[in-house]
């Protein structure tokens, strides 16, 4: 997949695109990323690609014609690419999403400064808005990053064979279970003995009630959004179980107490 940026700060993508597997996939051409400056298609000796907003107010809107002049140079390059600008005001970004667009023949990617752009190029070069959570940065390129690196963990040779992109199925449902390695002590914390046992049932088992019971504590709302399995139903109802009796034999203590 080729990714194609639209950016004023081309820079920032440098040691992003030299650096890890991002890095690693450019080398093994699954992907490239380029940049294009958005200044180099602004008019007069200043080339100046913001404006005064219409109607007043603070602040600046980065001007249609130079991002027009450098998107048509994109498609150019890229001519199935979908268009997407970042912006708080897109679609939230998920590793769902992220799949999605690594199904894509190319990405161009529109990162906006300043208040952000004028709208007509919003509403008549772009298929898409991204927004990468409800926060706002001062520019779209982390979010253009954010986007390429979550997308080409899906790119077919991007992973290492080693470690492969979760199925649909489970790893937006639950978090990772807890991951250990040697050495087996560290600073008086031994790891959980059925991880040392090579016993691959008691293993999964375990990796499973870790998954859950992290989910439970740090993200209960993933917990309701998604169909549970018959498996992750009989641990939730376990431990269901173990709680209703210790709020039993509390109980029943409490009034023992009160009788002494
Ligand atoms: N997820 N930013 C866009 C300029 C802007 C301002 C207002 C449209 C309207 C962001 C995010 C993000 C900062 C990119 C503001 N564009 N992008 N930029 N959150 O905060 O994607």
């Amino acid at each position: 997949m080729r990714f194609v940026v639209l950016t004023l700060f081309p820079e920032l993508f440098d040691t992003f695109r030299n650096h890890g597997m991002i890095h690693r996939a450019v080398e093994l051409q699954k992907i490239s990323v380029q940049t294009i400056q958005i200044r180099g298609f602004a008019e007069g000796r200043h080339q100046v690609t913001d404006d005064r907003p219409y109607g007043g107010g603070p602040g600046m809107v980065m001007k249609p014609e130079p991002i027009a002049g450098a998107l048509r140079a994109a498609i150019m390059t890229v001519p199935d690419a979908r268009k997407i600008h970042l912006t708080p005001q897109g679609r939230p970004f998920s590793n769902t999403l992220a799949r999605q667009l690594a199904k894509e023949k190319d990405l161009i990617l529109l990162c906006g400064r300043y208040e952000g752009i004028d709208e007509r190029i919003c509403r008549n070069f772009i298929d898409d808005e991204i927004s990468i959570g409800d926060y706002i940065l001062t520019g779209g390129e982390l979010a253009a990053m954010v986007v390429i690196d979550a997308v080409s963990r899906f790119i077919p040779g991007v992973l290492g064979c080693a470690d492969s992109p979760e199925d649909d199925s489970f790893s937006d449902r639950l978090l990772e279970h807890a991951h250990y390695t040697r050495p087996s002590e560290f600073e008086g914390e031994p790891v959980p003995e059925v991880l040392l046992s090579g016993d691959h049932g008691r293993i999964e088992q375990w990796r499973l009630q870790s998954s859950l019971i992290r989910t439970f504590i740090k993200r209960k709302d993933l917990l309701l959004k998604h169909a549970l399995t018959s498996e992750e139903l009989k641990i939730l109802k376990s431990w269901h179980k173990e709680i209703q009796f210790i709020i039993d034999f509390q109980q029943k203590e409490q009034k023992a107490f009160k009788r002494e």
